[in-house]
């Protein structure tokens, strides 16, 4: 496959709630979505990258520089034999997994147009619903998160993970966990926490917690090893795993025993691949996490969490939790606690264009 034709879109997509994590606020969600043609066939990706160097070091800014500048370049008069190609020939590009991910899920999805399969499909995928988790921001107090955990757990979500921080983490489980004695419940601290704050993190042991997910730095893989050997919550690592090399080293050094997979913070489909392989033949348990994608980058969790490995609940939630209006149909729906599997070529779902130039704030196209 050649491509002809790439193209960007910055979109600005207002949340129906804010979201609070320990390193800010988000009411819009701030995507970069890309697009490739060829083959007579558009593809379809979204960056995962923020707005600002918070979650990981790249921006959307960072990404639109990165694809057009040094990406495309790579690419130009490439004849593509397959979307796994894709990490090789970026190869010489370090870092900036984000970016490089969004390139080459549109080239996932144009390929599987192009062959009348689904991404589920070609990624090997066994299920056609998936366990929907929901991800709670931290609240202005705790009977308003209460209030939220009991609106979510309604809805038949079958995991809840509480963002904490320093002052929102012992009172506020001890609350959801009083109340829900039996939730599967986990907690994610977006590494507010430091070595320091040991005695304190061995408070949440008495929770039953399914998993403390990123206390520490996302480089302190040492640290996090330390942290799993004295505490009997699974440590489970989402920033710090940001290739197959690191978590590889994150088991080898026993710094997690759970990895929350997403796609753009490890580089792409290909590298989830071999993570997923890794994690199968450890046998360490993987659940998909969320970046607030819109139903382009949710559409391929979905087919990404439907692989064997993929065994708890994910941070994968319907659509009407992040968005009133999305920028691709159907919405995502909740069905006795699963999200189904697109079944149609590639992402399996059909963009929405006039909503994505109704909410983008620019766009680039580039001819290869
Ligand atoms: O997509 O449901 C979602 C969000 C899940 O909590 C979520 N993501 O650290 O896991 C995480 C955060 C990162 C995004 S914060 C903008
Ligand atoms: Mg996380």
């Amino acid at each position: 496959m050649r491509l002809e034709q790439v193209g960007l879109y910055l979109v600005e997509m207002p949340l129906v709630a804010p979201f609070v994590t320990s390193f800010g606020e988000e009411r819009v969600r701030r995507a970069l979505l890309v697009w490739v043609r060829g083959e007579g066939l558009t593809g379809w990706g979204e960056c995962v990258a923020g707005s600002g160097p918070w979650f990981s070091p790249e921006t959307v800014g960072t990404a639109r520089h990165v694809i057009a500048d040094f990406a495309l370049p790579l690419l130009q008069g490439k004849d593509i034999a397959h979307p796994q190609e894709l990490p090789g020939l970026l190869r010489p590009i370090r870092g900036h997994p984000m970016a490089k991910a969004a390139l080459e899920a549109a080239v996932w999805d144009l390929w599987g147009k192009m062959h009348n399969q689904s991404l589920a499909q070609l990624l090997g995928s066994v299920r056609d619903r998936v366990p929907a988790g929901v991800s709670v921001g931290i609240q202005k107090d705790i009977s308003t998160l209460l209030n939220v955990v009991g609106s979510f757990v309604d809805q038949g979500y079958q995991r809840v993970k509480l963002k904490t921080k320093p002052g929102w983490d012992v009172e506020p489980v001890r609350a959801v966990r009083e109340k829900f004695p039996e939730l599967p419940l986990s907690v994610d601290a977006n590494a507010a926490y430091t070595p320091a704050n040991l005695a304190h993190l061995k408070e949440l042991d008495k929770f039953r917690l399914l998993m403390i997910e990123q206390p520490f730095h996302y480089d302190d893989l040492w640290g996090h090893a330390r942290l799993a050997r004295e505490l009997q919550t699974p440590v489970c690592l989402d920033e710090s795993i940001f290739s197959p090399q690191r978590a590889w080293e994150a088991l080898e050094l026993g710094a997690c025993r759970i990895i929350n997979v997403k796609q753009g913070r490890v580089g792409g489909l290909s590298a989830a691949l071999e993570i997923h392989k890794l994690a199968v033949e450890r046998g360490v348990p993987l659940w998909c996490g969320g970046m607030l994608e819109t139903g382009l980058g949710r559409a391929l969790n979905v087919a990404l969490a439907a692989l064997p490995g993929f065994v708890l609940p994910h941070d994968i939630s319907a659509t009407d939790r992040y968005y009133r209006e999305d920028v691709a149909h159907p919405p995502f729906k909740l069905e006795d606690g699963h999200i189904r599997v697109p079944q149609g070529p590639g992402l399996g779902v059909e963009v929405d264009l006039e909503r994505v130039v109704r909410f983008s704030v620019a766009c680039w196209t580039y001819r290869m």
